[in-house]
């Protein structure tokens, strides 16, 4: 697990400099979920590809960017989804973007995850590991330097509805603007990793996206995006669900499924699981 951390660290360097240095033009290619990929998604796919190749205890990888899975070492036994740069449509106006891992072994599956890891790049990278715990790493002169254990409160202040509100539900409506009515505050940029960041690292929240009209099984995907959030959730004293279910108990079938997702603090969540069991009785 070391090594794979290691070399996390490593990718994490090489794709801050390709963030700093390189063009973020759009290429003529879409990823597996349609969107168009640019520059930028498909160098640091490269980075961690070849990072993680140096290490022999990583039989496959999964990448958001590649329509299927790569075997990288027969022998191995961990299996790795990611998403080599969350949020990249924010880079053209220079707000934080991030990496994510999931670390299975044996297979991807939910029931499977060992660890997940994040990094942010943002005014500074921080980097945030969750194997027994979730701890916080910083990038100062070329090394990773660790920070603190990161511990959610039992209840948080911050607010972060994802979707678009034309295609909530009305019942999920009434949630969200029932913690605005609470005194819960606002903040969203758009970015999977710096607003979940931001809720870890302020003690708690809620971080929303949920089933939509247009898209009913969510946006999120779950191997690279929801599953390593809900154990990084979890092993924080945090709780991760899909509105009723544990995000970490779903199956799922395609490497680039989707679900709705709900990260937060106890509070938040028992709140969200209320609602949701109200308005479907
Ligand atoms: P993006 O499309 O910019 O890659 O992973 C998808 C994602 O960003 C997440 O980072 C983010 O939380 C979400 O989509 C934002 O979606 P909405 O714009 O629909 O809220």
């Amino acid at each position: 697990m070391d090594s794979i951390f290691k070399a996390i660290q490593a990718s994490a360097i090489r794709i801050k400099d390709a963030i700093d240095t390189k063009d973020i033009g759009y290429s003529q290619k879409e990823n597996s979920s349609g969107e168009t990929q640019l520059e930028l998604d498909i160098k640091c796919d490269m980075i961690i590809e070849e990072e993680l190749s140096k290490i022999y205890s990583v039989h496959t990888v999964a990448s958001e960017e590649k329509e299927h899975e790569v075997v990288l070492h027969e022998g191995g036994k961990y299996f790795i989804a990611y998403d080599p740069l969350d949020g990249s449509s924010l880079i053209d106006v220079n707000l934080s973007v991030g990496s994510i891992f999931g670390i299975y072994e044996g297979a991807f599956g939910a029931k499977n995850m060992v660890a997940s890891c994040y990094v942010v790049f943002g005014p500074r990278v921080e980097m945030v590991f969750a194997h027994n715990k979730t701890k916080l790493h910083l990038l100062q002169n070329g090394d990773f330097e660790f920070v603190k254990e990161i511990r959610l409160n039992e209840k948080g202040k911050l607010n972060a509805p994802g979707g678009t509100q034309q295609n909530w539900e009305p019942y999920h409506k009434e949630l969200v603007d029932s913690f605005f009515a609470e005194g819960y505050r606002l903040r969203y940029s758009g970015g999977m990793v710096p607003d979940l960041h931001q809720i870890l690292l302020k003690g708690g929240g809620l971080f929303s996206y949920p089933a939509t009209s247009d898209k009913p099984e969510g946006k999120l995907r779950k191997l690279f995006e929801v599953f390593p959030f809900a154990f990084i959730f979890e092993k924080a004293y945090g709780e991760a669900i899909d509105s009723k279910n544990r995000l970490l108990d779903l199956e799922h079938k395609n490497i680039h499924d989707t679900s709705p997702c709900f990260f937060g603090s106890k509070y938040e969540i028992n709140r969200v699981k209320e609602s949701y069991a109200a308005a479907k009785r």
